[in-house]
């Protein structure tokens, strides 16, 4: 695979946060029901991965996943259905936006804090198993690093030399609780000399550098020498679900956060700076990605949910005729 351009990348985060935005419509109207997680302001870690993740590698996400699904491939269309409870969802309707499962690209997420590292374990030992160079992507916010799903995924990962490759999303918050309260190591990164593996901390707001890290760890995680742990630092821009109140962050940190953290404003810049883009071409992508997700939106729009009197199908296990 090549690696994108950073205009590529651009494109690719703002597509993405379109798509987060695709999402709140479908709150406010009641076509979306139950809490709604967004990436917004984290679209630079998931664009990072674009160029390095290939179709048969496995990437399981958090309830924050639908920058992650678009990184790996997985049908907008589908995955917007999925979210919008509609039939020609990954799921049929019946997953909603926190478990969109997509088996063509080794795609799914999990609602359980923690819970998205051990199923990309598995997926690890299947690829080591099957031989050859597959590699599987657990990803979780810092909060998800209290688990012990993360100790022992990395203990047993580092002790097998397993292709696991381990994405903290660290944006400081595991809802109201900021990661100095439940964190005395003031980076999760440290933490990989604990397993002995690759560790490194970097900054996830700029897509290049999480790019390159990314590739690295990946690397080495493909290759043999064992598993790798990213921490990419970023900023939630919303509250924790949409309706959060956010009364835990200061309206000055929140200004300062929104001037200072955004992924997408900060690769404008370098684009403008470096002369690799100008003005008109980055207004005509943001253009582009608009219509076509209006577009999008329109077709899931379309679509039906499933049937009322098929609630229950996918729940319980369904006896053989
Ligand atoms: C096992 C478990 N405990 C609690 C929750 C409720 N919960 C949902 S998201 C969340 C915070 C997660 O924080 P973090 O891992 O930092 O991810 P972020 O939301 O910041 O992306 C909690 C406690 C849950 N879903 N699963």
């Amino acid at each position: 695979l090549s690696q994108p351009s950073l205009l590529d990348r651009y494109s690719a985060m703002v597509r993405m946060r379109h798509f987060e935005e695709a999402c709140f419509e479908g709150l406010a109207t009641g076509e979306i029901h139950g809490e709604l997680h967004t990436g917004v302001g984290q679209e630079g870690i998931a664009a990072g991965m674009i160029g390095t993740l290939r179709d048969e590698d496995a990437l399981v996400s958090t309830h924050r996943n639908h920058c992650h699904a678009i990184a790996k491939g997985v049908s907008q269309l589908q995955l917007l259905a999925e979210i919008y409870e509609k039939s020609g969802g990954l799921c049929g309707g019946y997953g909603g936006h926190m478990h969109p499962f997509d088996p063509q690209h080794n795609f799914s997420a999990t609602g359980i804090v923690g819970s998205s590292l051990p199923v990309a374990l598995g997926y690890a030992y299947a690829f080591w198993l099957a031989g050859g160079d597959n590699l599987a992507v657990g990803l979780t916010g810092e909060g998800g690093t209290n688990t012990g799903a993360f100790h022992e995924c990395l203990n047993l990962a580092a002790a097998w030399k397993l292709p696991y490759l381990l994405v903290v999303e660290n944006n400081e918050y595991a809802i109201s609780v900021p990661v100095s309260g439940v964190s005395a190591a003031p980076a999760i990164a440290e933490r990989a000399c604990a397993y002995g593996i690759w560790g490194r901390r970097v900054d996830g707001t700029d897509v290049e550098v999480v790019a390159a890290a990314f590739a690295e760890a990946a690397q080495h995680a493909r290759s043999g020498q064992g598993p790798a742990l990213l921490e990419a630092t970023c900023s939630r821009f919303r509250g924790h679900y949409e309706g959060d109140l956010d009364l835990y962050r200061s309206a000055d940190e929140k200004e300062r956060m929104l001037r200072e953290r955004d992924p997408i404003a900060r690769a404008r810049q370098t684009l403008l700076s470096r002369g690799e883009a100008a003005e008109a071409e980055l207004d005509q992508v943001v253009a582009t990605s608009r219509r076509e997700t209006a577009e999008l939106l329109a077709q899931v729009r379309a679509q039906q949910q499933p049937p009322a009197a098929e609630a229950r199908r996918h729940v319980f296990v369904e006896a053989p005729a």
